[in-house]
């Protein structure tokens, strides 16, 4: 196998750049507010830092709908800013990964606005589809097929230009990009090692596992070819989800294979990750595998529906045995080759300690903080930060439909509350408080003054979205001084990682998994062992058996991490003071 890679201890911060730092006082954070808060990073310890997309957008997703790859969105400043804070970066020794949004563009793209006309070169970019055999084109039920977008309605939308629909899996401002193409894969190649020629060191893939659909050799969607595309089970909101048929697709390894050759063959130290819907933990060690040359890692999704049932809507309390079984499975499967990316965090996922931690106190709240840092940090793989998540930042806190920004959060519940009627205002609001996106897209809360330090006080526009009001106890200013906070608690996690080997290198194995409250592990690298095990209730609990076994009599109280004081002081001190006797 190859020789361990520059990441292999490596600890990657996501930066949602409209809400992580405002420096001209707009009300969204722009790339000076991120230069302005490198040295933070220094003092955290993070390697690597993930920008969420930056580029010219009309922001209807909050620019994961791209305009214009090749040029910074102006509320987020120009190229310039971002060439100074890729060199204030790279002089801390911190790298800068983009996100690339390519399974889609903008509908404001140059590509997609030619491709509306079918004698122009860029006619076959996307997915463009007649109406349905014996229909009006543009009249209800003349989609191609049932197909839903992610965020609402009908993933066809019919274009009158072109007299044709095309194909969006997420809002109708984001038209699938059409792989089968080579001219596309070659423009995508082009901007890629554009920015890393600019010297961003590589990219986190937005939906990557969706640029290969299930087409036939014809470039026929499934059932085309007898008709009508081929459907899926239609859900409880009238659409069927074509995620099924348009993920993982027949030729995604190749894809991966050919855009490893374009562009990052020959270059030194780039970084790959990406969203891997559909992909189990089998495929994730044969995308990952460094002979296959694909990419470096995944994020799989298995671990983050053990709350969910059916729809993101309906969130159930954690099965802790659920969590266990994906994570442990993720591990499992990459024990050898291939490798794991660790996440409960991101801009897409409420935070972490409102979902599955306990948050009705202070107390237990930096308790829970703990808890899911310490359990996620010490597992194998590459460990995600996402802004905020290192302050024991909880969700939003919302009561008001207005409140809300994400167009996820408002078009569901019109689909589920006003058209499907699957859900009544007061439970989807309900909802809408533990599940919605914008739970984790509040400004950062770095101290405690009216806008939390986000944006100045004499801002001309407050912040783009509520800072929450828990800001006055949560927040960097109050934490880096204090060594019981969660923030020097991720401190120590972080250096953890970069000292010891056990904690980047060795193995893991699940212990007592069939245990409802507690959560351990045990990693090992030659002959030294190092137990982890949290108890994940809020009440007292004794270690299981398997765990007991391995360190004798002790019970876990409360909300408490057995072996938290591992990190803060270093294994090796644990090994010296005896609480962790090298197992020969
Ligand atoms: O997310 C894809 C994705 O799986 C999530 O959108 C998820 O389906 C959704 O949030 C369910 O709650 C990526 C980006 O991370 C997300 O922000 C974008 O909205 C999406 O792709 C489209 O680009």
């Amino acid at each position: 196998a190859t020789p361990n890679p520059w990441w292999a201890n490596a600890v990657v911060y996501q930066i949602y750049p409209r809400s992580f730092k405002d420096a001209n006082g707009d009300g969204f954070g722009d790339l000076k507010g991120i230069t302005s808060k490198l040295d933070y990073l220094v003092d955290l310890g993070v390697d690597i830092i993930w920008l969420s997309p930056i580029y010219v957008s009309p922001q209807d997703d909050n620019g994961y709908d791209i305009s214009d790859y090749r040029d910074i969105d102006p509320m987020f400043g120009t190229l310039g800013d971002m060439d100074e804070l890729i060199e204030q970066a790279h002089i801390r020794g911190i790298k800068v990964v983009m996100d690339l949004v390519v399974n889609h563009t903008s509908d404001e793209h140059r590509w997609f606005q030619e491709s509306r006309d079918k004698d122009s070169k860029y006619a076959d970019w996307y997915w463009w589809r007649p109406a349905r055999e014996g229909f009006v084109a543009g009249t209800p039920g003349a989609e191609p097929n049932r197909w839903g977008g992610t965020f609402g309605g009908s993933a066809w939308q019919y274009d009158a230009g072109r007299g044709e629909y095309y194909l969006h899996t997420f809002s109708k401002k984001q038209p699938d990009l059409n792989w089968e193409n080579p001219d596309v894969r070659r423009a995508v190649y082009d901007l890629m090692n554009w920015w890393l020629d600019r010297g961003v060191d590589g990219f986190r893939m937005d939906v990557i596992t969706l640029i290969s659909k299930r087409v036939d050799k014809n470039g026929r969607l499934p059932g085309e070819a007898q008709g009508l595309i081929e459907d899926t089970p239609v859900g409880e909101e009238g659409y069927s989800n074509p995620w099924p048929l348009c993920q993982d697709g027949p030729r995604l390894d190749e894809y991966l294979r050919e855009m490893r050759r374009e562009v990052f063959e020959g270059r030194k130290g780039t970084f790959t990750v990406g969203e891997g819907q559909g992909i189990s933990p089998i495929r994730n060690r044969e995308i990952t595998d460094p002979d296959n040359r694909e990419l470096d890692m995944i994020f799989l999704f298995d671990h983050m529906g053990a709350d969910q049932a059916g729809t993101k809507w309906n969130i159930q309390p954690l099965r802790l045995t659920k969590l266990k079984r994906a994570m442990a499975s993720q591990q499992s499967a990459v024990k050898d080759r291939g490798w794991a990316s660790l996440y409960f965090n991101n801009h897409d996922q409420p935070r972490s300690v409102s979902r599955w931690g306990d948050t009705s106190s202070p107390r237990l709240r930096i308790k829970s903080a703990k808890a899911l840092a310490l359990l996620m940090h010490m597992h194998r793989g590459t460990p995600y930060i996402y802004q905020g998540e290192e302050l024991g930042m909880t969700n939003a806190g919302f009561t008001r439909l207005d409140q809300y920004r994400d167009l996820e959060s408002i078009n569901s519940y019109h689909q589920r509350v006003d058209e499907a009627r699957v859900q009544s205002a007061q439970s989807m609001m309900d909802s809408l408080s533990k599940v919605s996106r914008d739970n984790s897209r509040t400004p950062m809360q770095w101290d405690a003054s009216e806008y939390a330090g986000f944006t100045s006080p004499e801002s001309q526009r407050s912040p783009w979205l509520e800072v929450n009001a828990n800001k006055g106890e949560i927040n960097v200013e109050l934490e880096m001084c204090d060594p019981e906070s969660v923030y020097s608690f991720y401190k120590r996690l972080i250096s953890l990682r970069h000292e010891d080997e056990v904690v980047s290198a060795g193995g893991f194995e699940m212990m007592d998994p069939l245990d409802e409250r507690v959560y351990a592990f045990v990693r090992e690298l030659d002959g030294r062992r190092l137990l982890t095990a949290v108890n994940m209730s809020s009440t007292n609990a004794v270690l299981p058996e398997q765990t007991c076994g391995l360190l004798g009599e002790r019970g876990l109280v409360g909300r408490n991490v057995l072996i938290a004081n591992v990190a803060t002081e270093s294994i090796s001190n644990q090994v010296e003071q005896g609480i962790l006797e090298p197992w020969t």
